[in-house]
């Protein structure tokens, strides 16, 4: 196994958010992502290689070994499941809720409740868990239609503000499980690397608490 550590970004919201802690951890790349159009990249330390990709597949990378070291979004994890990953660290970031939600008021229309989402998992095992006999649709985005096409009874998403929800007279019903970004690490990269790791995921931890610190200051 090299030396060379390569850590998997989920793009979009959660990487905004992970490159200040990365950088007071002491990595940073070597080159502006926006100005890029490559998904590879090094960084100030020369063992150090960043892949920047879907938030959907850093879990993947990181299981399979492609990647040592991965951010991802506790939905993503909860939905894709974490054989082979080690999640040593809350990162604190992108905080938000798995819920269900319905059109306001609306009770369920169809005898087994029907379920928009892209977390087919998570709401299959939410569902179970309540006893309530549930058909879940595997939708890949804009579920907040769903409910209001009668396509479903209830949608199971991502909340934080709940503002998209209340712009399609929906409103949040259950919580499913509070979300923020967490550290993985694949299994043998923790034994086979681990002096190398170690420092990284110490220093990192330090720089959530120290942003703890000043968001509660
Ligand atoms: O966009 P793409 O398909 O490439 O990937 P993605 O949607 O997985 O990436 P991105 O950048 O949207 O980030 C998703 C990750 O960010 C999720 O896996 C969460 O861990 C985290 N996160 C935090 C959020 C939100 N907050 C969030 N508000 N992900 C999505 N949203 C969306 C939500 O889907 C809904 O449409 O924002 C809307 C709800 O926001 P409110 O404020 O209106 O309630
Ligand atoms: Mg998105």
């Amino acid at each position: 196994m090299s030396k060379q550590l390569i850590l998997a970004l989920s793009k979009g919201r959660i990487l905004e958010e992970t490159l200040p802690l990365l950088a007071d951890a002491g990595v940073e790349p070597a080159e502006d992502f926006g100005k890029s159009r490559k998904l590879l990249f090094d960084t100030n330390l020369p063992d150090v290689k960043l892949v920047v990709i879907r938030a959907v597949d850093v879990p993947t990378y990181v299981q399979l070994g492609a990647a040592d070291v991965g951010v991802a979004g506790k939905d993503t994890l909860l939905e894709h499941g974490a054989e082979g990953l080690y999640e040593p660290l809350d990162l604190e970031i992108s905080r938000c809720k798995l819920m269900t939600a319905g059109v306001v008021g609306a009770q369920p229309t169809h005898a087994r409740r029907r379920v928009a989402t892209k977390f087919v998992n998570v709401a299959r095992r939410y569902y179970a868990r309540q006893g309530i006999q549930a058909e879940v649709i595997k939708l890949y985005g804009a579920m907040e239609l769903a409910p209001l096409m009668n396509l479903a009874d209830e949608i199971v998403d991502i909340v934080d503000t709940g503002n998209t929800l209340r712009a399609n007279g929906m409103e949040p019903r259950e919580l499913i499980d509070e979300v923020s970004s967490r550290l993985v690490v694949n299994k043998a990269s923790m034994t086979m690397k681990h002096e190398r790791l170690k420092p990284l995921i110490e220093r990192l931890g330090r720089a959530v608490e120290s942003r703890r610190g000043e968001t509660q200051a």
